[in-house]
């Protein structure tokens, strides 16, 4: 008997020794020590063991049950160690790998212009206004002294969905929107897309252009010059100078271009001024009379200023871009310079 029971010790430590997975493990519990197991049927078995020796076949028995358990339970801690630490390596972060790029994006040069623009004037009082970038002739044309076949038609051809809808040429349109809707005082900016058919270093198919328009009693072009004035030295610095051409819109009596020093060489010239140290910035003018009473606007009692400038011109001055090409390209190295 008690060569039985060594040699059962002796097989349980051997099967044990060789299992590699948990599940062969929990097997040879099982039958080893489960109910139909080797060490019960032994223990079953014991009625048969003479009376004299069942102390001590007993105590054998009991103390095999225990190796036998005890092999079980060691093997069984490995096997779980051994699965935890696979189970680790398998889920470890490498923090030397390279980190995902999640670098922040940063404002296009336009909508930085747009922004401080809009800044400057709604801290003087205006509000922002806006109009359809698919527009009708009436309000791009018509109602601002521009009738069918008016030659300076010509400058902004356009795109046409239609006989009389189009893709908007300027933020002017906007004007005429207001006056039709609404009595003065009337004091707005309109930032917007518009689209004509050029293309150059300097010119683009679509731009954004920002309107200003202001009706009131007894608006005058000194207003205009010292709204324009104050504006040019807030947006660039406050040393710029201004300079107001005579000039021709049909919307605008009467009407000028504006320039301001250049920012670069401060009004010495140089290669962004083209050497005259002005560089032209926007048009303006007094708003004709006849516009106003087209739009509804009793010109005898009200007179109005406007003027409408390009913004990515505006972006190209400050920030010294040569074409306007590169506005459009988002090439990303560009874009970044802004941040
Ligand atoms: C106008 O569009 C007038 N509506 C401005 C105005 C408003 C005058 C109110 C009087 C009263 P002009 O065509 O000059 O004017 O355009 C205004 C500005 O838009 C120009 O000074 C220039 O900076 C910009 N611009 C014109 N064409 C282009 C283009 N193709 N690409 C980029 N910018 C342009």
């Amino acid at each position: 008997m008690k060569e039985k029971i060594q040699s059962l010790i002796n097989e349980a430590k051997a099967k044990v020794e060789a299992a590699k997975e948990l599940i062969e493990i929990n097997e040879l519990k099982v039958s080893f020590l489960g109910k139909a197991g080797a060490i019960t049927s032994l223990l079953k078995g014991m009625k048969d063991v003479p009376q004299e020796q069942r102390p001590e076949i007993g105590k054998y028995v009991n103390q095999a049950r225990d190796t036998i358990s005890d092999i079980i339970s060691n093997k069984m801690q490995e096997l779980e160690q051994k699965a935890l630490e696979n189970k680790m390596m398998k889920e470890k972060i490498d923090i030397t790998i390279d980190e995902v790029d999640a670098t922040r994006g940063s404002l296009h040069p336009c909508t930085l212009v747009i922004n401080e623009i809009v800044d400057i004037f709604t801290g003087l009082g205006f509000t922002v206004g806006n109009g359809p970038e698919i527009e009708l002739d009436k309000f791009n044309f018509q109602l601002l002294n521009i009738p069918k076949d008016h030659p300076s038609r010509d400058m902004q051809d356009t795109f046409y969905a239609g006989e009389d809808i189009l893709l908007r040429t300027q933020t002017s349109a906007v004007q005429a929107r207001t006056m039709i809707n609404t009595q003065p005082p009337i004091k707005i900016i309109c930032p917007g897309k518009v689209y004509r058919p050029d293309y150059d270093a300097t010119h683009s198919p679509m731009f954004q252009q920002i309107e200003g328009l202001v009706v009131d009693k007894h608006i005058t072009l000194c207003d205009l010059k010292g709204l324009l004035d104050l504006f040019a030295k807030k947006l660039f610095d406050s040393n710029t100078k201004t300079r107001f051409r005579p000039s021709f819109f049909p919307f605008t009596e009467p009407s000028v271009e504006v320039d301001v020093t250049c920012s670069v060489c401060h009004g010495k010239g140089c290669r962004i001024c083209k050497g005259t140290g002005w560089i032209e910035i926007l048009g303006a003018g007094v708003v004709n009379p006849k516009v106003l009473d087209s739009c509804g606007i009793d010109s005898t009692k009200y007179s109005g200023l406007a003027f409408g400038l390009g913004v990515e011109r505006i972006a190209m001055i400050k920030y010294g871009i040569p074409d306007i090409r590169i506005l459009f390209e988002n090439d990303s190295r560009f874009l970044k310079s802004f941040k």
